[in-house]
């Protein structure tokens, strides 16, 4: 190859690949701040990692500046035998004294690093026990036992709601998605799982990945000390829109995440014929139920009748637990089989949320600044984004790639009318 071109070549690579890495740190509406720790549990890793980063700096500077140190001292022109100007490098007189084998030098680069090494891993591996301790009593906590289970799916995250704990509860108390709701400075004990692939569960500010494997679940903690709204993302590779497939975790006062629960676990009634939004929720009916619940208005058929505003299509926490055999990928809740793209975000309070779709649309322009400071209970009397919305609607797969054609995945495009398209977006904005 010719020279010049391999050097060129060698440059090209190496400042494309910079670039590569450099860009992809970038996402401005999705700050991934893992240097800003909110939590108890990122603020131990962050503890654990400062003081490793400052020791292997230390090492490095010191390793490669002796490196290049000796190379600088030592160095001997390349001989070149056939030019006139060769002295012929080194004499057999010049050359340095040659060591071989130093038990001082030897004995110190062994010991040194080990010494060095096993300081890390204890502190490493006692705080990876104390990461994995999810048993912290909460004090003085809102909901004692609030327990979430967190199910990852493509592309998108589902929260079920276990408010007196997991353990023996046969359904949740009420289901939502892509945003976690928490009281702040509590514990809030998770458990991470899949309906499909497997995922992974990320909010930097808060705490380390975990990942949702289908056919388990794995505990975790998730905990902040501020009031806000914290970013997350997927990052276990799950496929198309992986990248897209976002979450916020909202930590809110104590008192507030009471009133967040007694909404969220209040159901609709369905509207009468003389109420402004009755033909949306009509149009609800018939395109979307298939595959959404709005509690109280939808239905669903379960071993033989039809079940409305019931978390039991949810399932029992035990059918999480226990299949491996990828059933629940299909959508099969509980009897729930005409779920026919797995499963799909439950919208009783759709507008209370300050995203969808995994998160990677805002509801509410601004919604960052609104749920910092505090307003996330009254995010439903702000402005929304209602262009992005209906265009969601009108063809959801153009917003967000999911499936390729018969493959059950995302939101199909469903191909609305622009008046039904206004009925709808009236409709959810409504479930608040
Ligand atoms: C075939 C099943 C299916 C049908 C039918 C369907 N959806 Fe969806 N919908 C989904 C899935 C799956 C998602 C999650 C997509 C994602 O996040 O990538 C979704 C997401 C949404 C979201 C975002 C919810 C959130 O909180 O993230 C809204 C709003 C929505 N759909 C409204 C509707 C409306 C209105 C209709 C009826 C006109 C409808 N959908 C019909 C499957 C469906
Ligand atoms: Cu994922």
């Amino acid at each position: 190859m010719n020279p010049l071109f391999k050097r060129n070549l060698t440059w090209a690579i190496g400042l494309v690949s910079l670039a590569f890495i450099a860009l992809s740190g970038c996402a401005s509406n999705a700050p991934l701040d893992t240097l800003d720790p909110a939590g108890r549990k990122s603020e131990g890793i962050s503890d654990l990692i400062n003081p490793i980063f400052v020791i292997a700096g230390v090492v490095f500077v010191f390793i490669q500046g002796a490196v290049l140190y000796i190379g600088w001292k030592y160095k001997v022109k390349a001989p070149k035998q056939n030019e006139e100007s060769f002295d012929g490098g080194y004499t057999d007189e010049e050359f340095p004294e040659q060591v071989h084998g130093h038990f001082g030098a030897e004995i110190s680069w062994t010991i040194g690093p080990t010494i060095l090494m096993a300081a890390i891993a204890i502190f490493s591996v006692g705080f990876l026990l104390d990461l994995d301790d999810v048993d912290a009593a909460p004090e003085g906590a809102t909901y004692p036992d609030v327990e979430v289970l967190v199910v990852g799916q493509q592309w998108w995250w589902e929260y079920h709601y276990y408010l007196d704990g997991i353990d023996g509860a046969d359904q949740p108390d009420f289901v939502t998605a892509n945003e976690i709701v928490i009281p702040v400075n509590q514990d809030v004990r998770i458990h991470t799982t899949s309906r499909d692939v497997i995922h992974s569960f990320w909010i930097p500010r808060l705490n380390g990945k975990k990942d949702a494997v289908p056919g388990r679940t794995t505990p975790w903690v998730i905990q902040s000390n501020e009031v806000g709204r914290f970013a997350g993302q997927c990052t276990e590779f799950c496929g198309l829109s992986h990248a897209y497939m976002r979450m916020y975790t909202v930590a809110l006062p104590h008192e507030e995440f009471s009133t967040w629960v007694d909404n969220q676990v209040q159901f609709r009634t369905p509207l009468e014929e003389d109420d402004p939004n009755y033909e949306g929720e009509q149009l609800f009916i018939t395109n979307c139920a298939r595959c959404h619940a709005v509690n109280g208005v939808t239905g669903r058929e379960m071993n033989g009748e039809i079940v409305a505003d019931s978390m039991a299509m949810y399932g029992n926490i035990e059918e999480f637990r226990n299949h491996s055999d990828g059933t629940l990928s299909q959508g099969k809740y509980t009897g729930a089989a005409n779920l026919t793209s797995g499963a799909a975000p439950n919208l009783t309070h759709f507008a209370s949320r300050s995203s969808y779709a995994g998160s990677f649309f805002e509801l509410y322009p601004n919604a960052q600044e609104i749920a910092d400071g505090g307003g996330y209970l009254d995010l439903s009397q702000n402005d929304y984004a209602r262009g992005t919305l209906e265009a969601w609607l009108r063809n959801s797969p153009k917003e967000k790639p999911n499936a390729q054609p018969g493959q059950a995945r995302g939101m199909p495009n469903l191909n609305l009318s622009e008046a039904q398209i206004d009925l709808l977006v009236d409709y959810l904005m409504t479930l608040n």
